[in-house]
C-alpha cells in the first residue's frame, strides 16, 4: 500500500471532534442561509419546528427533512436556488431524460476546486503530474471537476474529454501522461486501443468513477494499463467528483470530504444504518451557498466506516457503491444489484470485461447476463452456476464474441437493460 501527503492536513488530519465542531457551526451557518431564503428548504424546516439556526445541531440532524431528485424535478430549474450569485451551472441528464441543473457560486467552485485537489493529491498527483483527463467536458461535472481540482493542485490538465479514442490514443504515446481520469468503462476501452494500436501506457495512477464498478474491475484495469486504479464518488447534486475518493492508503475505501459534505446512510424508511451496513447515502452540502441541500438522498447504496486506525487521514469513509436503490432487480423475489453480476462475471478470466445484464420482464421474469469470450459450453454452463451461487437465481448467459457488448465512448456505459417487449436489446437473447 503507498501513502500520499495530505492536500489539506487542517480539513483531512484533524481530530474527529475538532471536525464535529466545525461541522456543527457549518450546519447552522447553513440552515441559517436557507431560512433567510425562504424557499422550499425553509418552508420545510419551519414545518419542523426551526425558527433558528440555533434550533440545529448535528446530534438531532435526523429530524431534519429530507430532498429528493423527485424534489429538484418540481421545482425545476432554479427553485432551490438561495444565492443569486452563480458563476456556472452543470447537472447530469437524469434518469428518463429528466435533467436536473445544478448552479454554483464562485465559492461552491472554489470548494469543489479544492475537494478535487484533496482527491487527486491523496491518489499521489502532484504539481509534476501530468493528467489525461477523459471525463466528458459540458453539462457533466466530471471533466470540470478533475480540471478545477487538477490545476488547483499545480498539475498540467490535458483536456481531451471523451470520445475520439485515435486521437487519445496519439496523445498518449507522444505526451506520456501519468495520470488517467475518466470513466472505469472508458478505462478498458481505451487501455484495449492502446494495445491494439501497440502503444505502452504511460500511466502510474487512475481516478475513475462517475458510474458503479467493482473490485474485479479495477483487477481488470490495473492489468490492462499497468497503473494503480482508484475510485472517485460524487454526484451534482452535491458538487460533482470529489464528494468522496479513494487515496493510495485509505484501503479500499474511499475518503468522504464530510468537513463540506456531511454523511449520513439510511435505510429505506429513512432510519440510520450502523457503520458497516449498507444503506442508502444522504448527503448535508455544510459549505456550499448556490444551492446548498439539507439531507439529499442519493439513492446510492454503501456503507459507511470510520478512519484506517492511525492513519493521519481522520474523514470518514465510504465503501464503494454497491448498487443504486432503483437499480435493485427483484428477480422473482430475490434481490439482485448488477454489481453483484460484475462480480462473478469479471472472476472469470475466459471472459472480457464488458457485459450487459438485461431484465427481461415480458413474461416471467428473467435475467440475462450478456457476455463476450469463446464459444465453449463448458464456459457457459461455469456462468450460470458461478451466478447461481453468488444470487441464488439461475441466469440466462449469453456468451457473445468480442465486440458484441454495446461500449460508450462518451457518457457512462449502460450495464442494465430492462426489456419490456420489442427487439432484444442485445444479441443471442430470445
Ligand atoms: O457522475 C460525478 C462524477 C464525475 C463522479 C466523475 C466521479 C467522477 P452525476 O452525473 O450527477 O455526477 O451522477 C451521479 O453517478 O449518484 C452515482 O449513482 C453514480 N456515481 C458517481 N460516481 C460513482 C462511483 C457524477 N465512483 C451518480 N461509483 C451518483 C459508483 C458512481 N457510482
Amino acid at each position: 500500500m503507498g501513502v500520499s501527503s495530505l492536500v489539506e492536513p487542517d480539513a483531512e488530519g484533524v481530530r474527529p471532534e475538532v471536525r464535529r465542531r466545525v461541522q456543527e457551526r457549518r450546519l447552522r451557518g447553513m440552515v441559517g442561509r436557507l431560512l433567510g431564503a425562504e424557499g422550499v428548504q425553509a418552508r420545510r424546516l419551519r414545518e419542523v419546528g426551526v425558527r433558528d439556526a440555533r434550533d440545529v445541531s448535528l446530534g438531532d440532524l435526523w429530524r431534519l427533512p429530507f430532498v429528493t431528485k423527485q424534489d429538484l424535478w418540481e421545482h425545476y430549474p432554479d427553485g432551490f436556488l438561495v444565492d443569486e450569485r452563480i458563476v456556472c451551472v452543470h447537472g447530469s441528464s437524469g434518469t428518463g431524460g429528466r435533467p436536473t441543473l445544478i448552479s454554483y457560486t464562485a465559492h461552491d467552485v472554489d470548494v469543489w476546486a479544492s475537494v478535487m485537489a484533496r482527491a487527486l493529491g491523496g491518489a499521489g498527483v502532484s504539481a509534476k503530474s501530468l493528467i489525461h483527463n477523459a471525463y466528458g467536458y459540458g453539462l457533466f461535472t466530471g471533466g470540470m471537476g478533475v480540471h478545477h481540482g487538477g490545476m488547483r493542485l499545480g498539475a498540467t490538465v490535458l483536456p481531451v474529454s471523451g470520445g475520439m479514442t485515435e486521437r487519445q490514443v496519439r496523445l498518449i504515446a507522444d505526451l506520456r501522461p501519468d495520470v488517467l481520469c475518466c470513466t472505469p468503462s472508458y478505462a478498458v476501452h481505451l487501455g484495449e486501443a492502446l494495445r491494439s494500436a501497440g502503444v505502452e501506457p504511460s500511466f502510474r495512477v487512475g481516478v475513475f468513477g462517475a458510474e458503479p464498478w467493482t473490485d474485479g474491475m479495477r483487477e481488470q484495469i490495473q492489468g490492462l494499463l499497468g497503473l494503480r486504479a482508484l475510485d472517485v464518488y460524487g454526484l451534482s447534486e452535491v458538487i460533482g467528483p470529489g464528494v468522496a475518493c479513494e487515496s493510495l492508503d485509505s484501503a479500499g475505501m474511499l475518503n468522504v470530504a464530510e468537513d463540506h459534505f456531511l454523511v449520513e446512510a439510511v435505510d429505506p424508511d429513512g432510519r440510520p444504518v450502523p457503520d458497516g451496513t449498507p444503506g442508502e447515502l444522504v448527503f448535508t452540502t455544510l459549505t456550499k451557498t448556490g444551492m446548498p441541500l439539507l439531507r439529499y438522498r442519493t439513492g446510492d447504496v454503501a456503507a459507511l466506516a470510520g478512519p484506517v486506525p492511525d492513519s493521519p487521514r481522520t474523514l470518514r469513509r465510504m465503501s464503494k457503491v454497491l448498487g443504486r436503490r432503483d437499480d435493485m432487480l427483484v428477480v422473482r423475489g430475490v434481490n439482485v444489484f448488477p454489481s453483484e453480476v460484475e462480480s462473478v462475471v469479471l472472476a472469470d478470466p475466459r471472459v472480457g470485461p464488458h457485459y450487459l445484464v438485461v431484465e427481461d420482464r415480458r413474461a416471467r421474469p428473467e435475467l440475462w447476463v450478456v457476455v463476450e469470450g469463446p464459444d465453449d459450453e463448458r464456459l457457459h454452463a461455469d456462468l450460470v452456476v458461478a451466478l447461481r451461487e453468488r444470487l441464488g437465481i439461475t441466469c440466462r448467459v449469453v456468451v457473445a464474441p468480442p465486440g458484441a457488448v454495446p461500449r460508450a465512448e462518451t457518457g457512462k456505459a449502460r450495464r442494465l437493460v430492462r426489456w419490456d417487449g420489442g427487439p432484444p436489446p442485445a444479441p443471442g437473447l430470445s
